[in-house]
């Protein structure tokens, strides 16, 4: 065949045209004549036919085929040569073209944990003596490290961990030198990977401190990421002390203040640490006095937000650079460098004047006159000696060797052997090397500082008589295995012995009362510990057992609860004090609906589910009626991290996400128009409810924690409903009436008893007050919109009811419906609104990049910056906003990279932020536009539908317009009739 015959009149490829299967394969026929017998009978035939003769539905069949063909295969007899024909299909469909990366670094059974005994490290210190010091609680120390995210708490902990250790397998050469940070507390694939702490780690140790005292200190490492503050929550139920790490250029961030706020709540003394430090001489180049403002100001405003005085001479204030491999404190370097040079008891005065308005002159001290001659003896004694130890360091060369090592001698006493050797060093490790031998190589001063902390810490163990009683705070995977953190408050937990175990939601609730009998699903579980271990970062020592005061890691008892429980042995239950379910602080509202991809996977799903709900216990999960597997969480990096562990550690399967929603509430916009009673079916029991918006003060000091809805209730339980009723009168201007009559207070939204005494027999109404509240919980909880939460309504109860007592007899029972009825007509009358979370977002960020913030907040729909504030002796601003939830979406990256790293945020829903969303909830005519936004006057509208059909509380499947209505809880002519008046 003519070269010219192979091709068409546009030059594409036409091959050889006597074999019509091969058209589309012309490329690798290489014009070879030779005939090529299909596989297939079908084309078989066609390979004689010309092209023109070939009719249609032929060549349909024929382009079919040849996508579905791979390989055409001929063996030639004659040449005995095997022609493989290949097409360009030989991809499978499900191949994709171009393959997303994958991530070669780590395999996939990847544990940072030692799997051979031999492998686990030496530690620093003699175990059994350790063993011996945990049965004394006065000496062990537990410890949280908390801290806005990347403030260096993990590296700080690294400075325990090689306190702890002798010989580290992990520690490589670049780690050693502090090229690359150690980060031993961070021992999952995750966060090994993502370079963030996720869950937070353990470390048990055994160190001396100033006064050669040994301590055991137990300290929790947390994440910083404000999305996983609730391990930060777990972790500070089970200590006694904090230590608040901050990044001395950001200074006090939002973030700071809230731990703060979180740390006086709980009553736990923290310690600041203020790290960092060589950020100040080697980033922002300041110079020390102006170092000295920037650390005054920091503890200034850390003074304006505690209650106890926080200064670094009292103990309270320690400095660190994590990076530089050292901490020091005042008393701390006073002890090393200053000692000498002062006579005994003078020290603590000396120590005292360190900090403060004062300066030293001839020996004598005298309070600051003239800040501009005279400087403060912080400045001299420490900033100053500081800087020139590591600007020296760091531009040491031949010139100015001599003179470094004679300082060291003379002012630190530090005789460098070979000081020849100093200049081979590279730069940064030299500046490691020398901080230590400055700082010395453990963190004594720390440790000091810890223990006078704890000597102030509340809690005191008692060895009760016998019995055991114990927390357990949550589940944790360590290493594989399935552990629960536990703090052991009295006796002595012993392994291979039964405890009992309670579940913390499982409180014996009212509604248990009502209908159930004392003992059945509460009833405690007797379990058998299997294990006891001290956590260490990265593997585990196995003890007998635990004494008061200690944290250890318990098996076998995991499966007995849900997120934290109660252990206790030999105690009387009526003793016992049962620890509620744990604060988690923030408040999960980002959802997403999941499921398998191959529906019959989804019990291997249920199971990750069960395992992840418990490792992440700020995780909710439910079943919605519709089927529907949602998770909840606080926010876009916990459930990435959560989804990833679901699909890759305990399920194994591929999982189908919807797009990211949010919770909602309920609320109301004004006072019901009128009260219509709800009636029982024999029309003996009435009753009927108004609601209106509760009053906005309250509504936001509940909100935000300011006023406990937990205290307030165990107040009206005990029957102290005068303080009650004292604080509504003083705090918010109620009336007294009306004050003395709350009945209960639930997420936000109160019950009034507002019936009039000579309308309603009072004495039958209290008889009956249980089922009322009841009722009412019910309704607060599905409200009638979408069945998610009500927020901020009060509801009155205006009249109550019953004519014949005797003539009905489970009134109780028919009661809860009734009100949760009466409480929806209300809602339903008093122009109900739907609300939407609304996310704080905090951003640290350089000041000349703040436009591009502003232009990134502008694009999103109700993103507002509230407060931008510089932050004094730095390059960085703090922005302080809103954005509702559901438009933050993608928020962290944007601004990350539109930025290019120059700023990071936080966002969080700790204080309850909740928004009316535009529209009109009710509106039938809303215009929602098919697959495109919802304007945004229908966008509640648009919300309650989405979610309503979600749920499956609509009629007529996915497109219904089935809004919620008042006309589906009353009489069909009294709705005419309100419709006629145009009140509805
Ligand atoms: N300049 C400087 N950087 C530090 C210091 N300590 C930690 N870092 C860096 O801060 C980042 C976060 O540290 P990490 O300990 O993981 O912070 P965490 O989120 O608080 O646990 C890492 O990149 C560290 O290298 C320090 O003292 N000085
Ligand atoms: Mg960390």
């Amino acid at each position: 065949m003519d070269e010219e015959d192979q091709y068409d009149e546009f030059g594409n490829p036409i091959g050889n045209l006597n074999n019509y299967s091969d058209t589309e394969s012309s490329s690798s026929s290489d014009g070879s004549d030779s005939e090529v017998n299909d596989v297939d009978s079908d084309t078989e035939n066609t390979s004689t036919n010309p092209l023109n003769e070939i009719d249609e539905e032929e060549v349909e069949q024929a382009e079919i085929q040849t996508d579905d063909i791979v390989l055409y295969k001929d063996t030639m007899d004659e040449n005995n040569v095997e022609i493989l024909v290949e097409t360009n299909n030989t991809q499978s469909l499900n191949e994709p073209l171009i393959k997303s990366q994958t991530y070669k670094a780590r395999g996939k059974e990847y544990s940072s944990f030692p799997s051979k005994k031999k492998d686990i490290p030496r530690t620093s210190y003699d175990k059994q003596y350790m063993f011996e010091l945990l049965k004394l609680p006065e000496r062990i120390r537990n410890v949280a490290v908390i801290g806005p995210l990347h403030s260096g708490k993990t590296s700080l902990v690294d400075l325990f961990v090689q306190d702890a250790h002798d010989k580290l397998p992990h520690m490589s050469n670049n780690i050693k030198q502090g090229w690359t940070a150690l980060r031993y507390m961070d021992s999952f694939k995750q966060e090994i990977e993502r370079g963030i702490s996720i869950k937070l780690n353990g470390l048990t140790f055994m160190e001396t401190d100033l006064n050669d005292k040994s301590m055991v200190y137990n300290i929790l490492d947390t994440p910083g990421h404000v999305n996983f503050i609730d391990e930060c929550a777990v972790a500070l139920e089970a200590v006694e002390i904090a230590i608040i790490c901050l990044d001395v250029v950001e200074g006090v961030t939002s973030v700071v203040r809230k731990l703060i706020e979180i740390c006086e709540k709980m009553g736990k003394p923290f310690i600041l640490l203020i790290n960092k430090i060589d950020r100040l001489i080697f980033e922002l180049k300041i110079p020390p006095m102006d170092a000295y403002l920037k650390i005054k100001h920091i503890v200034e405003e850390i003074n304006m937000l505690t209650t106890e005085k926080y200064s670094p001479e009292l103990d309270n204030i320690i400095f660190a650079s994590t990076k530089l491999g050292f901490t020091f404190t005042v008393r701390e370097f006073v002890k090393y460098y200053y000692s000498r040079s002062i006579p005994n008891d003078k020290i603590e005065l000396f120590i005292k004047k360190s900090y403060g308005c004062i300066t030293l002159n001839k020996g004598k001290y005298e309070k600051i006159t003239d800040p501009v001659l005279q400087l403060p003896t912080f400045h001299d004694l420490f900033i100053l000696p500081l800087y020139k130890l590591l600007s020296s360091s760091i531009a040491l060369d031949k010139k100015s060797l001599d003179g470094f090592v004679s300082t060291l001698q003379n002012q630190f006493n530090i005789v460098i052997e070979n000081p020849q050797d100093l200049l081979k060093m590279d730069p940064y490790p030299l500046l490691r090397y020398i901080c230590k031998l400055v700082f010395h190589e453990k963190q004594a001063g720390l440790y000091h500082c810890i223990n006078e902390a704890g000597q102030k810490g509340s809690s005191r163990y008692t060895e009760s008589s016998g019995g055991i009683l114990a927390r357990v705070l949550k589940t944790l995977d360590y290493g594989g295995e399935e552990y629960s953190l536990v703090k052991v408050l009295s006796g002595t937990l012993v392994a291979n012995s039964n405890v009992q175990i309670i579940d913390s939601n499982n409180e014996v609730t009212e509604s248990d009362n009502l209908y159930n009998d004392d003992d059945n699903e509460d009833d405690p579980r007797n379990v058998k510990i299997t294990e006891i271990a001290l956590m260490e970062g990265r593997y585990i020592i196995s003890v007998e057992s635990a004494g008061p005061g200690q944290i250890v890691l318990v098996k076998n008892i995991s499966q007995y609860f849900d997120k934290s429980a109660t252990l206790y042995s030999n105690i009387k239950r009526t003793e016992l004090p049962i620890f509620g379910p744990i604060n988690y602080i923030n408040k999960a509202c980002f959802k997403v609906i999941i499921e398998p991809l191959v529906p019959k996977e989804l019990p291997k799903l249920l199971d990750a589910l069960v395992k992840v709900s418990k490792y992440y216990p700020g995780l909710v999960t439910k079943i919605e009626e519709s089927g529907e597997h949602i998770i909840l969480g606080f926010g876009e990096l916990y459930l990435d991290c959560l989804l990833y562990d679901l699909r890759n550690t305990y399920a194994h399967i591929e999982i189908k996400i919807s797009n990211p929603v949010t919770i909602f509430s309920e609320g109301v916009h004004k006072e019901s128009f009128t009260a219509i009673p709800v009636e029982s079916s024999n029309k003996n029991i009435s009753l009927s409810v108004s609601a209106k918006p509760l009053d906005y003060k309250l509504l936001n000091d509940l909100s935000q924690n300011k006023k406990s809805e937990i205290d307030i209730e165990n107040d009206i339980a005990t029957g102290n409903i005068r303080k009650i009723s004292k604080m509504l009168r003083t705090e918010y201007d109620w009336d007294s009436l009306t004050s003395r009559n709350v009945w209960t207070f639930h997420y936000s939204n109160i019950l009034v008893d507002d019936t009039l005494p000579d309308e309603t027999d009072k004495e039958l109404l209290m008889k009956y007050q249980q089922q009322i509240k009841q009722g009412f919980y019910w309704a607060v909880k599905e409200g009638p919109l979408c069945e998610e939460y009500m927020y901020g309504i009060q509801f009155n109860l205006l009249n109550f009811q019953i004519k014949d007592v005797e003539q009905v007899k489970n009134i109780g029972s028919q009661l809860i419906p009734m009100v949760r009825k009466a409480c929806y007509i209300a809602m339903m009358t008093a122009e109900p609104i739907i609300l939407e979370p609304i996310y704080e977002i905090s951003i640290i960020i350089k000041t000349q990049l703040i436009p591009i913030a502003e232009e990134l907040f502008c694009k999103r729909r109700g993103a507002k910056i509230l407060t931008s504030r510089k932050i004094g002796g730095s390059p960085l601003s703090e922005l302080v906003g809103r954005i509702p939830v559901i438009e933050s979406i993608g928020m962290e990256t944007d601004l990350r990279l539109s930025t290019r790293g120059g700023a990071q945020c936080q966002l969080q829903f700790w204080n309850n932020n909740w928004r009316r969303v535009p529209g009109d909830v009710l509106d039938e005519d809303a215009i929602i536009p098919k697959l495109k936004p919802a304007p945004y006057e229908s966008l509640s509208r648009d919300f309650v539908m989405k979610t309503r059909r979600r749920k499956g509380l609509s009629n007529d499947g996915f497109m219904s317009n089935d809004g919620p209505s008042l006309s589906k809880y009353i009489d069909p002519e009294l709705f005419e009739q309100l419709k006629l008046n145009n009140l509805v």
